[in-house]
């Protein structure tokens, strides 16, 4: 069974894609999600100039050595676009080889260990009244888990907030209003947004008091910094944190320095989520190896694909670590059911992020998964269960999108 064929597709079904879709001489096909927000191009290039060429020919049930071709062969190891480009070569010849096996891609991977996956949506507000409603919003459409963002006094606009109170989610446009602050915005620049952090580390814990208030000590909370604070700035987040219990708290520290981690975590309990910008297991080694953190926030679509998470999360395995795959709308439902399916399988998982793709999107990428009493699950299907529409991508062509920059007061860059 040789790859015959291996397409680069990039469409903007609400927020910009970029698929690749592998065929074999037998006439299967499989998925790929290679989408690096705001920076999509660079990998629709790396597939198509350097991987493309590589790939026809070989046998498409080689999938290790595929693998170990791509990133040992490259010589230039790692970086989000490398591995997003592998991710996706991974994942497409991991569909096929289940299509082949007339399987569900879970089957492949050990089989079931549970159900379902247990989700977090994310709920928003401008102020309390805002962030409560969201929050109701939530369970009304059967999450039993949700990530809390706030506004901050003095701040016109936070990450994580939308900006369009009670916004339905989707609209003409293909775009989902309820997440407006998370598709890369259109402009031909970044938007500038503020921060400041000390306004942030007085309210954010008040607006969990309430939270905790009104909703109880049942509803798992989690909540995102954004990798915005120093490490003593995190710790103190962490502590002031801990009477309301989080499920977890994600991305304190910009972890390139993972013994920032040590800091953090010698002064509180609340339990530390890390890693959605991380691409190999080497970003995690210390992490792992010291206990420093508890959930991986990689998803497949960023570090290498199935067989690369796989092993991430085997080795976390050892530590008591689990899965907090990142599931925001820029993982395609390609790469969002991959990884229900690796979910599925493995012992440690933990929480699946779960923003809802918009109604355009799932028109270009027709989804058989099932979202029900706040549980993800793969279907019967063989192989991810996805299927590209190209007609319906047509509709929707490219435009370059760029995440928000941050600055503090004083109008010097922060991390975003
Ligand atoms: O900023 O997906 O936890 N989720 C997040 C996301 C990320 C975007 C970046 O592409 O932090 O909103
Ligand atoms: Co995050």
């Amino acid at each position: 069974m040789n790859i015959e064929k291996a397409e680069v597709l990039v469409s903007s079904p609400g927020r910009n894609f970029v698929t690749l879709r592998i065929t074999t001489d037998d006439g299967l096909t499989g998925l790929g999600d290679a989408t690096l927000n705001g920076r999509e191009l660079a990998v629709a290039a790396y597939l198509t100039e350097h991987v493309v060429p590589l790939l026809l020919g070989r046998d498409a049930h080689r999938i290790e050595d595929t693998w170990q071709y791509l990133y040992r062969g490259a010589y230039w190891r790692r970086g989000p676009v490398t591995m997003a480009a592998i991710a996706a070569v991974d994942t497409a010849l991991w569909d096929i080889k289940a299509k082949a096996a007339g399987l569900p891609l879970y089957q492949l991977l050990g089989g079931k260990s549970r159900e379902g996956l247990m989700v977090y949506g994310h709920a928003s507000g401008l102020d309390i009244p805002e962030l409560f409603d969201s929050i109701r919003e939530h369970l009304e459409e059967g999450y039993r888990a949700v990530r809390v963002q706030t506004g901050i006094p003095g701040l016109p606009s936070v990450y994580g907030v939308a900006h369009s109170k009670n916004a339905a989610a989707g609209s003409a446009s293909g775009s989902d209003a309820r997440y407006d602050y998370e598709p890369a915005r259109r402009n031909a620049i970044p938007v500038e947004e503020s921060w400041d952090t000390r306004a942030y580390l007085r309210h954010v814990p008040a607006v969990f008091e309430a939270v905790r208030n009104e909703f109880g000590p049942e509803l798992p909370l989690l909540h995102d910094a954004h990798h915005r604070l120093t490490p003593i700035q995190a710790a103190k987040l962490g502590k002031s944190l801990e009477p309301y219990d989080l499920f977890w708290l994600e991305d304190v520290t910009p972890a390139e320095n993972q013994a920032a981690l040590r800091r953090v975590r010698e002064h509180t309990t609340t339990p530390l989520a890390i890693g959605e910008v991380f691409n190999t297991v080497w970003d995690y080694r210390e992490l792992f190896e010291e206990q420093l953190i508890d959930y991986v926030r990689s998803p497949i679509t960023h570090a290498g694909g199935i067989t690369a998470l796989r092993r991430i999360l085997d080795y976390a395995a050892i530590y008591q670590i689990k899965s907090g795959m990142h599931g925001p709308t820029d993982v395609s439902p390609v790469g969002l059911a991959a990884g229900i399916h690796l979910g599925i399988a493995i012992q440690n998982f933990g929480m699946q992020e779960y923003m809802m793709h918009s109604p355009a999107t799932l028109e270009v990428f027709r989804t058989t998964f099932s979202f029900e009493n706040g549980m993800l699950a793969p279907s019967e299907a063989p192989g991810l269960g996805i299927e590209y529409d190209d007609e319906a991508a047509a509709g929707y062509a490219y435009a370059s999108a760029y995440l928000p920059v941050n600055r503090l007061l004083d109008g010097s860059m922060h991390d975003w």
